[in-house]
């Protein structure tokens, strides 16, 4: 019997445990559409309480969470300031365009953290000419760049300036619980930096389905009302909230675990010649593997690990990307490290 494959394509891959499995079979449920939904009730009230916001709204994905945000801060012909490689501007299928009439500014930066200066030097003149400035978003921890941490303290400057200068501010949280474990600084502190913030249930969580937004009442009043225009209102959702409880009771400590065999895993491919890692932004569960030096192309590098049992997925030109979770353990990272070492031997 061949073994399963270690699926390291994404956080996204686990499946519900046979504990989370029993919370979805024991919901309480009523009709979320019409308020009715104990367990969606619930889930709201405990995301707003582990990120400090006043309410929270429960949403079938990130990127529904983000361009419900993106709605709901701003207004046809603004303009959004945003990171390069963030994952709005580069996989929401343009997003905060279609639906928001909004357009992006996106700020070029070499480890994904920008400062009040690049974003003082985005803002927009008051000209009839040119795009209003209304908004700043921020992603942490960063995908693209390899999982990285948003300093706190980089994020209280921006705080500081987008209040000062009237800007409205949204962080793209999909995995601020992993930035709160490794900084070891409370979700909240982050959280409270942004006026709003979206953070995934279905990635290093464990939940099947599921993300939530969180702000204060009134933003979050409007959030409805535009999750219910993209056609977000969902009915018996306490099946798929109860899976979302259960992993922000059990699931967010745990992610540490993540992150060792990340930093283990990243430490042993950067020991591989032919490829390489960069160190310094393994710090959560994402690794960035630049293949560029291996003599092969990003689409055989993943079709000859993946013959050998490691799944992985092409993140750009020459590199692949290595996600840990709940579902991989320190069997699964010894079996990818040898399987590394074969496909990427020198000839
Ligand atoms: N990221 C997915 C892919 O879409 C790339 C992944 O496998 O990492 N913000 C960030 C920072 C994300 O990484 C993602 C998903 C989202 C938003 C969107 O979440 P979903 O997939 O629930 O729409």
């Amino acid at each position: 019997m061949p073994h399963d494959p270690v699926d390291l394509r994404s956080d996204t891959v686990t499946r519900p445990t046979p504990e989370m499995r029993a919370a979805i079979a024991d919901a309480v449920v009523g009709d979320d559409v019409f308020g009715d939904d104990p367990t969606v009730k619930e889930l709201e009230a405990l995301a707003a309480e582990l990120t400090g916001k006043e309410a929270g709204l429960f949403v079938p994905s990130g990127s529904m969470g983000n361009e419900v945000a993106i709605l709901a801060h701003t207004r046809r012909g603004d303009e959004a300031i945003i990171e390069f490689d963030s994952h709005i501007y580069n996989y929401e299928t343009a997003g905060p365009a279609v639906l928001s009439g909004v357009q992006l500014a996106p700020i070029k930066t070499e480890r994904g953290i920008f400062s009040v200066s690049d974003i003082d030097e985005a803002i927009r003149p008051d000209d009839v000419h040119e795009p209003v400035t209304r908004l700043v978003c921020l992603e942490n921890t960063h995908n693209r760049k390899g999982g990285i941490v948003f300093p706190l303290d980089r994020m209280r400057d921006i705080r500081e300036f987008t209040l000062r200068r009237g800007l409205r501010s949204h962080l793209d949280g999909a995995r601020i619980f992993n930035a709160a474990v490794v900084s070891g600084i409370d979700a909240r502190e982050y959280c409270a930096t942004c006026d709003s913030v979206m953070f995934c249930l279905s990635k290093g969580l464990g939940a099947p389905i599921g993300s939530m937004l969180v702000g204060d009442t009134e933003f979050i009043r409007l959030a409805h009302r535009y999750r219910k225009l993209l056609g977000g209102g969902m009915r018996q959702a306490g099946i798929i909230a109860a899976a979302g409880v259960y992993a922000l009771r059990h699931n967010i400590e745990r992610l540490a675990e993540d992150h060792v065999r990340a930093r283990r895993l990243a430490e042993a491919l950067s020991r591989i010649d032919t490829i390489r890692v960069d160190l310094e932004t393994v710090q959560s569960n994402i690794i960035v593997v630049d293949v560029s030096e291996s003599g092969l192309t990003v689409d055989e590098c993943i079709l000859l690990l993946e013959q050998k049992g490691v799944l992985v997925v092409p993140f750009g030109r020459t590199t692949i990307r290595v996600v840990t979770h709940l579902d991989i353990d320190d069997d699964d990272i010894e079996k990818s490290v040898s399987v590394f070492e074969k496909v990427f031997a020198k000839s």
